[in-house]
């Protein structure tokens, strides 16, 4: 039986239907290795059928909806994700074995928060307008109208599934779009529990489609060379990133991509210690340190750097691997087997690099089920520094390497030292150097002596191969909609 109840039928959801196919894959808990449930995947036909089902609901009703009733629409949906919260919450853990606490606060809750946000922000919302007035004496009358960028694929992963799926999902559904969504082969169940609430909600049909499957020679690459999608918006892995550019580049579609980190995190001498190191202990090991903003590099000033090591290797230590549902758990297993193998390559690596391992650095045993599961011990190195691939890759895992630093100028430059730029966290009692030293970051996202602390209207993304584009508050309604402008000669 798998975890939370028995294993699941996992079906497409195209033009308002739950829809089988004859081809099915198996989706296992990273807890035990037990079958969670059986996933219709996707083919050519479906993705198509899909891709109909929202340009056809763009072609209706759903195309001349107004601003207040989508704005109205979003908030039905976010009261509907309430009702059916625990419903979430399962299917959300049964895929990747996070704890149920964790589901609740941060991945639920977020869903719910983000269908509220984007109906605030598009109720809102006004036009762009202005008067031209030119040397000659011409004037006008300048203003944007704000259209549906039209049928959106929506590409999500697998880390933080519903809530990465939905800050997508409710501004394109805000800006009157269509959506065909893809979520990751790994965590197919909330996008499925998702089109049950989204059809109680009253979302008309083929507004909210879902197609299940992997990336290439499956659903995914159907979908990004669909000749009738009109734009992506994707989150995940660089690589990918890459090929989704080279699928749509012929029909040269918008695309806004949420890709990896390799973030930094600087501790600077003057930091209130137990607060920075409350707050590495969170950014490293958050959701089993599978969220694309969580710290994998932690300069440090050297007075302090040995008790930053102490502290955080402490807290590392009082981590509790175990079951979602047991309230003592504090950090789930990796997601699959197939990513723990991806994980230990770099253990491996670090070690080849000369990195001392201060903790973790193996897997726990724990002489029951689990032990077929995908687990990991939270691990710090030392000893490693910019020029090894383990500070330079995303590993994606529990994991950090902390390294010295002599100055602000040399904290700077080590941590922009790397290809990726999503995030950093500047730690110091110092207000103007938490200012100046933040705003030097060439990361998309800054924080000081704090972390994954959200404003859903402050932009969203990263420079370099963290991303292009920016998503959030008014930035999202750029992406999801195109404006027309008109000009009125007054
Ligand atoms: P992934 O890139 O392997 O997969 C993401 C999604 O893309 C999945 O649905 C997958 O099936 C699909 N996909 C894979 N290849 C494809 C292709 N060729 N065409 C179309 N679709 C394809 O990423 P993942 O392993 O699921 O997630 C982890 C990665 O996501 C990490 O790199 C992490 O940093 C990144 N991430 C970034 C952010 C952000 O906001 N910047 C947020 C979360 C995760
Ligand atoms: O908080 C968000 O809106 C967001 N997009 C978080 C991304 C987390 C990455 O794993």
């Amino acid at each position: 039986m798998g975890l939370l109840g028995a294993p699941k039928n996992i079906e497409n959801f195209v033009a308002g239907r739950f829809v089988q196919t004859g081809k099915t894959f198996t989706k296992h808990s990273p807890v035990d290795g037990t079958v969670v449930g059986r996933v219709h995947e996707a083919g050519q036909q479906l993705v198509d059928a899909a891709v109909r089902a929202a340009r056809a609901a763009l072609d209706g009703p759903w195309g001349a909806s107004t601003v207040p009733e989508r704005a109205g629409l979003l908030r039905r949906i976010a009261d509907r994700i309430e009702a059916r919260f625990e419903d979430l919450v399962k299917a959300e853990v049964a895929d990747t074995g996070k704890p149920l606490t964790q589901a609740r606060t941060l991945d639920v809750a977020r869903a719910v928060t983000n269908f509220r946000a984007f109906a605030d922000t598009i109720a809102a919302h006004g036009l762009d307008s202005f008067i031209t007035e030119l040397p000659d004496g011409r004037r006008a009358l300048n203003y944007a109208v704000g259209k549906p960028l039209g049928v959106v694929a929506v590409i999500v992963p697998w880390n933080l599934p519903l809530l990465l799926l939905t800050w997508k999902v409710a501004p394109a559904l805000a800006c009157g779009n269509a959506v065909v969504v893809k979520p990751s082969e790994e965590t197919p169940s909330s996008a499925a529990v998702l089109a049950e609430i989204m059809a109680e909600a009253g979302v008309p049909e083929g507004v909210y489609n879902v197609v299940h499957g992997f990336g290439p020679g499956s659903a995914g690459e159907f979908l990004t060379t669909h000749p009738g999608i009109d734009g992506v918006t994707f989150t995940g892995e660089s690589a990918t990133g890459s090929a989704i550019m080279r699928a749509v580049s012929p029909r040269v579609r918008p695309v806004s991509f949420e890709l990896g980190g390799k973030n930094a995190a600087l501790v600077f001498a003057d930091a209130d210690l137990d607060k920075a190191i409350d707050g590495l202990a969170r950014s490293t090991f958050t959701n089993t340190g599978q969220v694309c903003l969580c710290t994998e590099r932690i300069y440090v000033e050297r007075p302090i750097f040995d008790d930053v090591v102490a502290g955080l290797s402490a807290a590392a230590q009082a981590h509790v691997p175990g079951h979602p549902e047991d309230a003592k758990t504090t950090m789930g297993p990796l997601i699959s087997a197939g990513h723990r193998e991806k994980v230990q390559s770099y253990l491996r690596l670090a070690e080849q690099e000369g990195a001392k391992v201060v903790t973790g650095g193996g897997v726990p045993l724990f002489g029951d089920a689990r032990d077929h599961g995908a687990w990991i011990e939270p691990t710090l190195w030392t000893g490693l520094t910019n020029s090894d691939r383990t500070v330079r890759e995303e590993v994606f895992g529990p994991v950090a390497a902390i390294m010295p630093f002599d100055s602000e100028e040399d904290a700077i430059r080590l941590a922009n030292d790397t290809d990726y730029g999503l995030a950093a966290a500047v730690w110091t009692t110092n207000l103007e150097r938490g200012h100046r030293v933040a705003q030097r970051m060439r990361v998309g996202l800054s924080w000081v002596n704090t972390w994954f602390l959200r404003d859903l209207r402050s932009p969203f993304g990263g420079v370099g191969l963290s991303g292009i584009g920016r998503e959030g508050g008014t930035h999202s309604l750029h992406f999801y909609s195109q404006p027309t402008n008109v000009c009125v000669h007054l």
